[in-house]
């Protein structure tokens, strides 16, 4: 197993129960908690609603799920980084090429949440998120 996807694998377990080899490796990076997603206006499809999805280090973490102007979803997905800096970017699923919703950089703690507000395709969003060492 990676080291990426053993820290992966602690997801949404406490850090009391981290491994002190999962500790370790911890100590030289940061943690990416998405809390929530809300749709301030999702306009990327036609007609009906957007089928929301999140990225993270090239891998789809939440969704695709329905999201209609004024939705708000719990995401709950927690990510390791050890690069000095990542991109959280969200996507409309299509059946051709998934329209992009707007993208946003972590790469520092928050101290406490934080609000991305991010648009593209018609569509704008506010993620609810936290880094923290
Ligand atoms: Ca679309
Ligand atoms: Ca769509």
């Amino acid at each position: 197993m990676s080291t990426l996807n053993q820290l992966n694998a602690i997801d949404e377990t406490l850090f009391t129960e981290l491994t002190a080899e999962q500790s370790e490796i911890v100590e030289g990076g940061m943690f990416l908690k998405i809390y929530s997603i809300e749709s301030v206006v999702s306009r990327a499809d036609v007609a009906g609603a957007d089928d929301a999805y999140i990225k993270f280090q090239g891998n789809k973490v939440w969704g695709d799920k329905t999201m209609s102007t004024g939705d708000v979803r719990s995401v709950n997905v927690l990510r390791y980084f050890d690069k000095t800096f990542e991109t959280v970017s969200l996507f409309d699923e299509d059946w051709g090429r998934d329209d992009h919703l707007g993208s946003f950089t972590v790469s520092r703690p928050t101290n406490g949440l934080a609000v991305a507000s991010v648009s593209g395709s018609g569509s704008k969003y506010n993620v609810y998120y936290e880094v923290y060492a």
